[in-house]
């Protein structure tokens, strides 16, 4: 589950400062809560990830410090504590959404969920080759992720209703460009067929 994060999805936060609807990433809420609750009845494998940098900003390169709406920057004061810093509020996991003793949060300072993390080291101990990717943003964290994981080897399917963009347009042509080209780096589908098949397997 791709950066569920209070600083994205929040109304008054981060994400809406900088004139999104937070709306079409609050959608995937719900959905994401049932197939959360499935998910662990099954005694399947949960792992979080948030984005994020250190207080003193040493992990983030001006490459990626430097972009953004000048005021509202990642370290600068948001509604919810500095924004996308480590130990703030605004930058752990919604209420909705939290993780449960004992499920792996990584805590990564890129797009994709490999690039300076342990995933890849989580995953290999685990004997996991499938993943299912949910969360936001479609086009950016989510994307990245499951192009950095299809090149690592790992098969991924993304749900349509599970996934956000704050961008109505990205979020369709973004789901098409995974499953495009006969699934091109990955497939989508729906969180009702993974429920159904969760339920099949009892
Ligand atoms: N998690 C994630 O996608 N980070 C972003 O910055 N996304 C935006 O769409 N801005």
């Amino acid at each position: 589950m791709i950066d569920m994060q209070r600083d994205f999805l929040l109304p008054g936060g981060f994400g809406e400062s900088l004139g999104n609807d937070v709306s079409q990433l609050r959608r995937t809420i719900a959905p994401l809560a049932a197939l959360m609750a499935a998910w662990r009845t099954a005694g399947l494998p949960i792992i979080h990830t948030r984005e994020g940098h250190l207080p003193d900003l040493s992990d983030c390169p001006p490459a990626k410090l430097n972009r953004g709406a000048p005021s509202m920057r990642i370290g600068d004061p948001g509604a919810f504590g500095r924004i996308l810093i480590r130990g703030e509020y605004g930058h752990d996991i919604i209420d909705e959404l939290q993780p449960l003793p004992g499920e792996e949060v990584i805590d990564k300072p890129g797009k994709g969920a490999f690039y300076a993390t342990d995933l890849s080291e989580i995953l290999d101990k685990s004997g996991v080759k499938s993943l299912i990717v949910t969360g936001v943003t479609t086009e950016v964290c989510v994307h990245t992720t499951v192009r950095e994981a299809n090149d690592r080897g790992y098969e991924c399917l993304v749900l349509a209703d599970c996934v956000g963009s704050y961008f109505p347009e990205f979020q369709r042509v973004g789901l098409q460009m995974i499953a495009a080209q006969g699934g091109i780096f990955g497939w989508v589908a729906q969180s009702p067929e993974v429920l159904t098949a969760l339920q099949e397997q009892k």
